[in-house]
């Protein structure tokens, strides 16, 4: 039997609002981070999910068997920029259901694209260390947010995203990159500090939201079938560069903004507004 996907459908979902709860936003403002259910139907995330896993694979390089990676490399496979790549890929990473949840959390009035990358966590894939991704990015504010989306259920044996709640406003292991190095200072940091993690399954159609500034870290998959994961980070559309603070941000820079001049608004073709209450 022949199954029709009706594809005007689905896109139309990933561009219908989704209502965020006023608890919801107060749980991201306090803890830095929010885990959303129902936000994607099996569905969408099947005929979008099968384009993102077909374009990992053709465009994967990294080849080298799982001894000899680096804890980085053995953390997962990671594509940039898919909706540079394919349509299909662009539709999802479109998504204005998606950019508007990201806006109602960091309460701005529209946001940007800084990139997407699919994370697809293989079968004896290793963990992901403690860090925070906003040591990379040669952006002003804060506010900054990435969408986490697992293309399927999550249990614990896959290595689901897991967050340090309330770690955005302090200022630890901010100057660390993601490493051997990460993992043991910030672990035992935060276990210092007593932060609570919240370290738990995500179910199909399940989402998180992260800032910029929130440690974060994904134990190892130790089941049979890959962790595939996909994410887009935004950013508040009235964000401004900053000038790189280290090699990392230098690269960004290049990369994900253009090399747009520092102080300006990051307003290349590279980072399309995808969601504004303008409009
Ligand atoms: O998927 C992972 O294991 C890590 C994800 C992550 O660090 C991120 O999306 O910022």
């Amino acid at each position: 039997m022949q199954v029709t996907v009706d594809t005007a459908s689905l896109a139309q979902e990933l561009n219908e609002d989704y209502i965020v709860s006023p608890e919801a936003i107060a749980f991201y403002q306090k803890n830095g981070y929010v885990k959303l259910k129902h936000v994607l139907s099996p569905e969408v995330l099947r005929h979008y999910g099968d384009v993102i896993t077909k374009l990992v694979i053709k465009l994967n390089t990294l080849t080298k068997s799982m001894e000899e990676r680096t804890t980085y490399e053995r953390a997962f496979l990671q594509i940039m920029n898919l909706w540079r790549e394919d349509e299909t890929a662009r539709e999802f990473v479109f998504s204005r259901r998606l950019a508007k949840i990201g806006a109602d959390l960091m309460g701005v009035d529209g946001v940007r694209l800084y990139h997407d990358q699919a994370l697809y966590k293989e079968p004896s894939g290793g963990f992901t260390p403690w860090h925070a991704d906003q040591f990379y990015w040669p952006l002003s504010s804060p506010k900054t947010v990435t969408v986490w989306i697992p293309l399927q259920d999550t249990p614990m044996e896959m290595g689901p995203l897991a967050f340090a709640e309330q770690s955005q406003g302090v200022e630890i292991g901010r100057n660390i990159e993601i490493s051997d190095e990460s993992e043991r200072l910030l672990a035992e940091e935060l276990a210092n500090q007593n932060f609570n993690i919240n370290d738990t399954p995500f179910e199909l159609g399940e989402v998180s939201y992260h800032a910029g500034w929130t440690f974060h870290r994904a134990g190892p998959n130790t089941s049979s079938t890959p962790r595939k994961v996909m994410t887009m980070i935004y950013m508040d559309k009235d964000q401004t560069i900053s000038k790189p603070q280290n090699t990392y941000q230098e690269a960004d820079w290049t990369t994900w903004l253009g090399s747009y001049p520092v102080g300006s608004k990051p307003e290349s073709e590279l980072n399309p507004l995808l969601f504004s209450r303008a409009e």
